[in-house]
């Protein structure tokens, strides 16, 4: 295959300066017509266009016909061009919408069409200058037959529409603002929408529409409120205004991302659009108005200054995962929403960048475009976005954004020009910024503080070392945030040593040091008292933190430290020891120990009710299986399982009564639901104790009762979730009565999929072979896809890994069968796979095993083959 880099990159040869597009749509045959307006900007004599699965038919240069002079390889297209300056190409293809189950291109989703371009989907619809940087004029013409499609989108404004014979019609749509390819959409069929109207800043009416199947109507009024929310919000912090007339979004079944940001016109996974307190659960709200949010955002961070190539991907990414952090965080909590975004990147990005699929978040070559729709670009990319506001401020910040819009609206960019607004703005060198777009791998920031009773002064000795790189990299700017605390938890005054103005930056009662080297101390003054310190406050840098903090610290920053992420993250640190401590315990054949110190930290949490019910949640639910391994080179997983689930039932039994109690407080089941910050924090908390209980086999009951009668998916789901771990009668009866009551809800029916998928039920692997067989599971629906097999090799650490090597034989069948149907799902099903090298040496090998089977297939996707190579040299 064809491996793309970025030090290849050269501008474009042509300007599409127009194009007019007509849709003649028919499931099996649609036909394209595609004409052009075109400049060739270096009088080249050949012009190539990319172009896949189409089936050509003309191909005419101001009107005349030059077919037999064009050359069609399986990609691309070749038209002479010799003496043309501008002229107007007319090529007509046609293609398959029904048959294309890759959801690439054009096709057929619950009998409606609809498009999905980015990456570079817009070459299965049409020959095209298929790359960001390729600016143009988009009119499209839909003509269809009427009774199957009721309703034809594309994006801008509609600008005409009409009848025609046999039982036909058509719209026009126009969108007055040039766009790349990939940013375009056509939808059609029989869809129903709900319609509001957003007021703008500069007080223009938007009417705002999301489209969905008739069934659906009753479950968008979420995300109509969170379109407007964001409309809003991104006016009030970043001063950016919607500029079309009219905003939409459709919701399709079948989708293999999340959402797309098309302009005027959103394509969304019907998962991020459609929810009630009946279906959806507080998690599933949280991620609707989230996406809902992102998609909106990027119409500013993506489309109005878009990517100069795909290689910068996460300056429209990253920037707008950031945007979308910051949206959520004031619609709900800042310190959740920071404790979760950390959680995720540990347990996703981390093992990631350890794995062989590290890559820096620009990265530098790749074979197919949509396997970097990753983590680390997408997530490690906001933390670096974060990095900038740490430095700058949020004034700064702004300052750099609007200098970035002021410069770059209407063109396709690069990260570099993202970091060159931002130091412009601000008059500041941020050069060394650009090293964080270099450098793969985790960096480890290690830290040692020296106080001295004497001189009354702290030193904080701080390097960072990214290990596989051993001491072979330039060094990263890190704005590490501190603040420290007397013994009783009183936060002290901040005096940093003169010479070391220039690199720490106080505010309030918090200082930023800035490293810049690979190691750098920054001394404190007139500090009176040895001090508790609170290091990385907000987790400031997305970094592995050395710090040996003692267990009566950290106990101390549970109980007192105002930043919640340090809380949170202190009883952590402190269940982590307990965890890899017993582990030790465990491989040395000596008996398991809960100590003391994290008992008491534990239940000081549980007793703690003036602390916030969400962060309780957090506090109180241990490390997640994939971050305890992270800690080990290799992890013995059976003793990370055993341990885990020990330390849970020790919990449980120790503190049944405090969980009842706390449980039976916050269990109101005839309580109307709202998505409601004190209300999710409620629910969270109740659920945590919940999950506790249902360890302890007399107390199955409670989550039967909830299940039965609680009236909301979030409370109904939670009590399901701890019954499939279970081995009881319960556990079937409320997992029949759960499909019975919602097998035609297909959003639902995921939950169910996914809940078994991950349940760790002694025969879970028998389960999901037998999930597979089930008549509701499909293969051509990603979501149902990832509701099974996804979530078996993400989450099912007991069936996945058994010993035998029988869930990766069987991931392996399931990878190759859905290769040959949709291979940029199949791609990501991968994934697990490729962190064979952190497991024991049997398992290794039987995952090695699995993964060259799937490398042996001679029809293997470019898709599927990039990761499985990768991961096997
Ligand atoms: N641009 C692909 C989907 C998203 O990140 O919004
Ligand atoms: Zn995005």
């Amino acid at each position: 295959p064809v491996v793309h880099h970025l030090k290849d990159y050269q501008t474009p040869q042509f300007d599409i300066v127009s194009v007019f597009l007509e849709f003649d749509l028919k499931p099996e045959n649609t036909n394209v017509t595609n004409v052009m307006q075109v400049k060739n900007l270096n009088h080249a004599s050949l012009m190539q266009l990319d172009g896949e699965d189409l089936e050509l038919k003309s191909i005419l240069i101001d009107g005349v016909d030059i077919t037999q002079k064009c050359e069609q390889t399986a990609e691309t297209l070749q038209i002479p061009t010799a003496g043309l300056d501008t002229f107007e190409l007319n090529i007509t293809t046609s293609v398959d919408p029904q048959g294309n189950t890759a959801l690439e291109g054009l096709y057929r989703t619950s009998g409606n069409y609809c498009t999905q371009c980015e990456a570079e989907g817009f070459r299965k619809i049409t020959y095209f200058l298929d790359r960001p940087d390729v600016l143009t004029l988009f009119t499209t013409k839909i003509i269809a037959d009427k009774a199957d499609n009721s309703v034809l989108l594309s994006n801008g404004n509609l600008i005409e529409s009409g009848e025609l014979e046999n039982n036909r019609h058509y719209a026009v749509w126009q969108d007055p603002f040039k766009k790349p390819c990939y940013l375009f959409a056509l939808v059609a069929g029989n869809l129903e929408c709900v319609q509001d109207t957003y007021r703008t800043l500069d007080n223009r009416d938007i009417d705002l529409r999301i489209y969905v199947e008739p069934k659906n109507i009753d479950k968008c009024d979420h995300a109509m409120a969170s379109l407007i929310k964001s409309m809003k919000w991104d006016e009030e912090r970043f001063g950016l205004i919607y500029d079309l007339d009219i905003y939409m979004i459709v919701a399709v079944d079948d989708f293999n991302m999340g959402a797309m940001e098309n302009k005027g016109l959103n394509v969304f996974n019907s998962k991020f659009v459609l929810a009630k307190p009946e279906t959806a659960t507080d998690v599933d709200y949280e991620g609707i108005e989230a996406v809902i949010g992102h998609e909106y955002f990027h119409n500013w961070t993506g489309n109005r200054v878009t990517c100069r190539d795909w290689f910068q991907l996460t300056l429209k990414e990253g920037l707008t995962v950031f945007r979308d952090q910051e949206f959520t965080a004031d619609m709900l909590s800042p310190a959740v929403k920071r404790i979760e975004d950390v959680k995720r990147l540990r347990s996703n990005q981390f093992p990631e960048d350890a794995g062989p699929m590290s890559h820096p978040i620009q990265p530098q070559s790749y074979i197919e475009m949509n396997n970097f729709y990753t983590m680390t670009v997408y997530e490690k990319g906001a933390e670096v976005v974060r990095l900038y506001h740490s430095l700058l401020g949020e004034d700064g910040f702004r300052k750099g954004m609007d200098l970035y819009f002021e410069r770059h609206d209407g063109q396709a960019v690069t990260v570099e020009d993202f970091r060159n607004a931002m130091a412009d703005a601000n008059n500041v060198d941020l050069v060394q910024m650009h090293q964080w777009y270099l450098q793969s791998g985790t960096p480890v920031l290690s830290v040692k503080t020296e106080y001295d009773s004497v001189t009354k002064k702290l030193i904080v000795n701080c390097s960072q070392n990214i290990p596989k790189l051993a001491d072979k990299f330039p060094p990263l700017l890190m704005p590490i945030k501190i603040a420290l605390y007397s013994d009783d938890g009183n936060i002290l005054p901040l005096h940093p040593y003169e010479g070391d103005m220039e690199k720490i930056v106080v505010k309030g009662h918090e200082a930023i040091l800035k490293l810049s080297h690979k190691s750098e101390s920054f001394v404190f003054e007139k500090i009176e008292v040895e001090p508790v310190v609170s290091l990385l406050r907000g987790f400031s840098a997305p970094v592995i933190l050395e710090y040996d903090q003692s267990n009566e610290d950290l106990a101390k920053l549970v109980t007192f430290d105002s930043d919640s992420f340090v809380r949170w993250e202190s009883i952590q640190t402190l269940a982590l020891k307990e965890i890899t401590r017993n582990i030790a315990q465990l491989e040395s054949g000596q008996a398991l120990e809960l100590s003391n110190e994290f008992t008491t930290a534990f239940e000081g949490v549980l007793k703690d009710s003036s602390l916030d019910n969400a962060l309780r949640a957090l506090a109180l639910t241990l490390p997640e299986m994939t971050y305890i391994g992270e800690q080990y080179q290799q992890v013995n997983v059976d003793a990370v399982y055993h341990v885990h689930r020990w330390l849970k039932i020790q919990l449980a039994t120790k503190y049944e009564g405090l969980f009842l109690e706390q449980y039976l407080q916050l269990n109101k089941l005839n309580e109307e639901y709202h998505y409601q910050k004190t209300d999710i924090a409620n629910r969270k908390l109740k659920n945590v104790c919940l999950q506790y209980l249902m360890l302890l086999p007399h107390q199955i009951k409670l989550g039967e009762q909830q299940f039965n009668h609680s009236q909301n998916m979030t409370d109904v789901l939670a009590a399901l979730d701890s019954l499939s771990h279970t081995d009881s009668l319960e556990r079937e009866a409320c997992l029949e009565s759960f499909y019975r009551k919602w097998k035609d809800d297909a959003l639902v029916l995921d939950k169910w999929f996914a809940l078994q998928a991950a349940s760790h039920h002694i025969h879970s692997l028998a389960h999901v072979k037998e999930l597979v067989k089930h008549p509701d599971f499909v293969y051509t629906n990603p979501n149902r896809v990832r509701s099974v097999l996804g979530v078996f090799g993400r989450l099912n650490m007991l069936g996945f890994h058994q010993p035998d090597g029988e869930g990766y034989h069987f991931l392996a069948e399931q990878i190759m069968k859905l290769d040959a149907i949709n291979p940029q799902v199949s791609a990501r099903i991968v994934a697990p796979f490729t962190h064979w090298q952190h497991f024991d040496g049997e398992r290794q090998t039987l995952m090695k095993k699995a993964l060259q089977s799937i490398l042996d297939n001679d029809n293997l996707s470019k898709d599927t083959y990039e990761i499985v190579s990768k991961s096997l040299s």
